[in-house]
């Protein structure tokens, strides 16, 4: 007995094993299909998130592509793994070039190098990631990086400078950036491109608040005139009424006295009928005279208003229509010195370059560059820097015929058009006024300060366009700080 009862306990004991056993098995394949589905959904995730962090540059986009494309092939997890840290170096060359100088401190850089993982991921199968996040060393190639850094300086720098409004702040910050920036420069050429940024802005939504105005007006108006010319027809329709009831009423009691001529015995009868019929005519039309009076006056009335209303409308569109100009020629004017921008400038020149293909007469082009300003911004500080920029701006807007022009080019360069002076002429004036800067006298804290000019000058001819002469000016002008500063030059 007792050993029958022992075999039984071990086939029971068989049974539940071998029942542990396939549960065991369900439970792995479960698992298994759990993570194999998850493995999908995070590669299309990884694929969609690559997709949308393009654009951003160039070398992210590479890494980003191989992370994409490791994501949609059937590739091994750990590849995609393995592109994380270049992933994660071109990331960090995005921040140097976007955030330096933001302040940021949560920046992608830091994400990418403290192994931060989104709460989520533990839960969802990205915790094989964090390792290898934290194996990212965190001192990297810096030459390499510099480098980055440059080609995205220059990148951005080049899509600013293509913007007319920006090119005057960004100065000569494009040429030198492909050679070298330093930080400070960088920094500050981006302060001088973000102000700029702002200026414009505000201009374009003090703009379009105007035109906002003017659209409301113009919209209460309309809605003003609609309404007159509602209750102008609601009126005539009324008039139209009023005369019909008037003509059926009259019609009605001719027919009733034709009757009564018909009808009638006597012809004192007839003479008192026709009186009464006739006093009813007559109070007929004077209630319809009154309506008509009362119409009239009410159209008079309507139409009077309706005159003043557009008088009112006349004038306020002549106001915001001179408000407009008058913000259109501030977007042509430089903030720091007052006197025209690049902007004006290149329209300028246009205008002058017709003249001279269609007239001939000579237009002279000098481009001017004030001598080693950066010294005297980095002796005296910006500001003083900026009333030198303002003295001399007003200095050569004096020097000027009323026909000429003169313009702030951008950072310390200004150009002018002398319209009928040829390179003679222009040379004389050039250094007439070269001089004149020579000695107005800078001083800071009563220790005069050396402020000197070179200009480069030239003059329409053969088959010349805006972009040459003022390349040739330009020409003209590195001649003359290759020859020792403060001198004119003429190409
Ligand atoms: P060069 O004689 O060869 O022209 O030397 P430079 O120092 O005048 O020329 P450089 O191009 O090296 O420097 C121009 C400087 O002008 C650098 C820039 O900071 C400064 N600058 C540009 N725009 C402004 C501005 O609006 N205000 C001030 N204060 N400085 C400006
Ligand atoms: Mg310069
Ligand atoms: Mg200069």
């Amino acid at each position: 007995m007792g050993f029958e009862g022992a075999r039984d306990q071990s086939g029971k004991r068989d049974v539940d094993l071998r029942q542990k056993y396939f549960d065991a098995i369900a439970q792995l394949e479960a698992g298994e299909a759990r993570w194999s589905q998850l493995e999908v959904t995070l590669r299309r995730l990884i694929g969609r998130l690559c997709l949308a962090a393009r654009g951003r540059a160039t070398l992210l986009d590479t890494e980003l592509r191989k992370v994409s494309d490791l994501a949609r092939g059937r590739g091994d997890m750990s590849a995609i793994e393995e592109s994380l840290e270049p992933l994660s170096r071109a990331i960090a060359a995005l921040d140097d070039a976007t955030l330096e100088n933001s302040g940021a401190t949560t920046t992608s850089r830091a994400l990418a190098y403290s192994g931060y993982v989104p709460p989520s991921a533990d839960t969802s199968g990205l915790s094989g990631l964090r390792p290898e996040l934290h194996a990212v060393p965190p001192s990297v190639d810096l030459e390499d990086d510099e480098a980055k850094v440059q080609a995205i300086i220059v990148a951005v720098l080049d899509r600013l400078s293509r913007l007319p409004e920006l090119r005057p702040a960004l100065g000569n910050l494009c040429e030198r950036s492909k050679d070298s920036l330093s930080p400070e420069e960088f920094a500050e050429g981006l302060e001088r491109v973000a102000r700029l940024v702002g200026e414009q802005r505000a201009t374009l939504m003090r703009e379009k608040r105007e035109i906002e105005t003017l659209l409301q007006q113009m919209d209460l108006r309309l809605a003003e005139i609609a309404s007159y010319l509602a209750s102008d027809s609601a009126d005539q329709k009324s008039a139209q009424t009023s005369s019909q009831q008037f003509d059926l009423l009259v019609t009605g009691e001719v027919r009733s006295l034709s009757n009564d001529v018909q009808l009638a015995g006597d012809l004192a009868g007839l003479r008192n009928r026709v009186r009464d019929r006739l006093a009813i005519i007559a109070n007929h039309l004077q209630d319809f005279r009154a309506r008509e009076g009362a119409r009239v006056n009410a159209q008079l009335d309507r139409t009077q208003r309706m005159r003043v209303r557009v008088t009112d409308l006349e004038r306020e569109i002549h106001g915001l229509h001179k408000s407009l100009q008058e913000e259109q020629s501030l977007r042509m004017i430089d903030a720091l010195t007052g006197i025209p921008n690049r902007a004006a400038y290149d329209d300028r020149i246009q205008h002058e370059f017709m003249r001279w293909q269609r007239e001939n007469t000579p237009v002279s082009v000098l481009a001017w560059d004030i001598d080693r300003f950066k010294e005297i911004n980095d002796a005296y500080g910006h500001s003083a820097g900026d009333k030198v920029l303002r003295v001399i701006a007003q200095h050569l807007a004096q020097h000027v015929r009323g026909t000429d022009f003169v313009a702030r080019y951008g950072g310390e360069e200004f150009v002018m058009l002398l319209v009928g002076t040829d390179a003679a002429g222009a040379a004389m004036t050039a250094d007439k006024i070269r001089t004149g800067i020579e000695n107005m006298g800078f001083h800071f804290h009563n220790k005069p300060v050396a402020v000197t000019a070179s200009c480069g000058i030239t003059t329409f001819r053969g088959d010349d366009t805006p972009e040459t002469i003022f390349d040739r000016a330009d020409r003209a002008l590195y001649r003359a700080k290759d020859g020792g500063r403060n001198c004119c030059r003429t190409l």
